[in-house]
């Protein structure tokens, strides 16, 4: 690794998963770092159950087994889970690398309606709130209706569960709806900011969430990456306006705003050799035209494609544009105008815009960040909780 230098601004980000869902998409993070552009400093994963968590390749290093031996979980048993989750948030954190480098924020990945994540995470997350002076950011799925309706309707979508050929059960969550919903009120006024994916939008019609998580993680770990990885590196390429952890937490605040990201990309040329980091290559010529069209399409598809949680554009109090990709297609211009263009769709609510060069990128890509939003599938969640669970 090379020193730091004073162009090495990317934000450092600790992340740690809880449960089945938060080992997984943290496994997901973690694989989705560029090689040349780490903005991770540890990646640590704590699950009650220990199948599941070495099925993660996470060095064995950063698996923590906690809570009573058992592979299963806990079922869903979410007073169960908070139980356990208050006993062991200290000695979890206690459990983690001591050696890792102080990160700029910390980034707890859960998945609600279990037991095992959302009953651990609020008291993991108010522990690091007073532990350390660094924002504590969650990363939290929603359940999806089939999970918890799946025995209401035999012959629709939901019926199909599981797929034991997949090699991964997934058990109906009758509780899921309740357990998310108890689980988002415990992390009000104690998380910093409750950043939410939600399954139900990118499950495909007839899916199990045992045959789409994978895929999930992958879009939602690129999510991520496009906005806490947007800094940049001093090899070659100078961000005009870098985007950093202050930014990042002046946008998503330290109040449990509901966090929602966009994302779009698109592969543009590169020319040139890959290798050398192409300082024998000239950079290609691009057409100005070919960028600036490159640039609103995926600001446009970042905003008004489908985001990690659906919500009213409207109602977001902030918002956040990171684009990025190879420094000759960053036009600057079209890079202004996108900002713009966030900022009227949210009702110019206030919004911060950056670039993130990749020297060796491929693709152009927008990152989209929208902060305090209400969304209609919290309120549907609230309602299901409220109803009992189908027999
Ligand atoms: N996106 C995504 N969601 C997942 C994944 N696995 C589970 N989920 C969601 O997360 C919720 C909780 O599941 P788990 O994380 O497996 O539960 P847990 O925290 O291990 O809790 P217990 O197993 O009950 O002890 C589920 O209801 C799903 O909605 C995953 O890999 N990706
Ligand atoms: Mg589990």
């Amino acid at each position: 690794m090379k020193a730091p230098t004073d162009k090495d601004r990317i934000m450092q980000l600790e992340v740690l998963g809880v449960g089945g869902a938060g080992c997984r998409i943290a496994d997901a993070i973690r694989a989705a770092e560029p090689a040349e552009h780490s903005f991770l400093t540890d990646v640590t994963v704590f699950d009650t159950d220990e199948a599941d968590l070495n099925r993660t390749v996470i060095p064995e290093s950063h698996r923590v087994q906690y809570g009573p031996a058992s592979d299963g979980g806990l079922d869903g048993d979410l007073e169960r889970g908070l139980t356990i989750g208050r006993e062991h948030a200290d000695d979890l954190l206690e459990r983690r690398d001591r050696d890792a480098p102080t990160a700029d924020a910390v980034l707890v990945a859960v998945g609600l309606g279990g037991a095992t994540g959302g009953g651990t995470a609020p008291a993991l997350v108010a522990t690091l709130q007073q532990r350390y002076d660094v924002p504590v950011y969650v990363l939290a799925t929603l359940p999806a209706d089939r999970e918890f309706a799946a025995t209401a309707d035999a012959s629709g979508p939901g019926h199909r569960v599981s797929d034991p050929a997949a090699g991964s059960e997934t058990p109906p969550r009758p509780n899921a709806a309740a357990n998310a919903v108890a689980t988002l009120e415990r992390l009000d006024g104690v998380a910093s900011a409750i950043i939410c994916f939600d399954n139900e939008a990118w499950l495909h019609p007839v899916e199990s969430l045992a045959d789409a998580r994978d895929r999930c993680n992958r879009e939602l770990a690129t999510q991520v990456e496009a906005v806490f990885a947007a800094g940049e590196r001093s090899a070659g390429a100078v961000a005009q306006t870098v985007i950093d952890a202050s930014d990042v937490r002046r946008i998503v605040g330290d109040q449990s705003a509901i966090v929602t990201l966009g994302y779009d990309d698109v592969a543009v040329e590169t020319g040139g050799s890959r290798f050398g980091l192409g300082l024998f290559s000239s950079p290609p010529d691009v057409e100005t035209s070919e960028a600036v069209s490159a640039i609103e399409t995926v600001v446009r598809k970042g905003i008004h494609g489908k985001l990690s949680l659906e919500c009213n554009l409207e109602t977001a109090a902030r918002g956040l544009l990171v684009v990025g990709g190879p420094p000759a297609w960053l036009n600057r211009q079209a890079i202004a105008e996108g900002r713009q263009t966030l900022e009227s769709a949210l009702d110019g609510a206030g919004v911060l815009g950056g670039d993130a060069p990749r020297p060796d990128g491929e693709s152009v890509f927008a990152g989209v960040v929208l902060a305090g939003v209400e969304s209609d599938r919290l309120t549907a969640l609230r309602a299901a909780a409220q109803r009992p669970p189908e027999p």
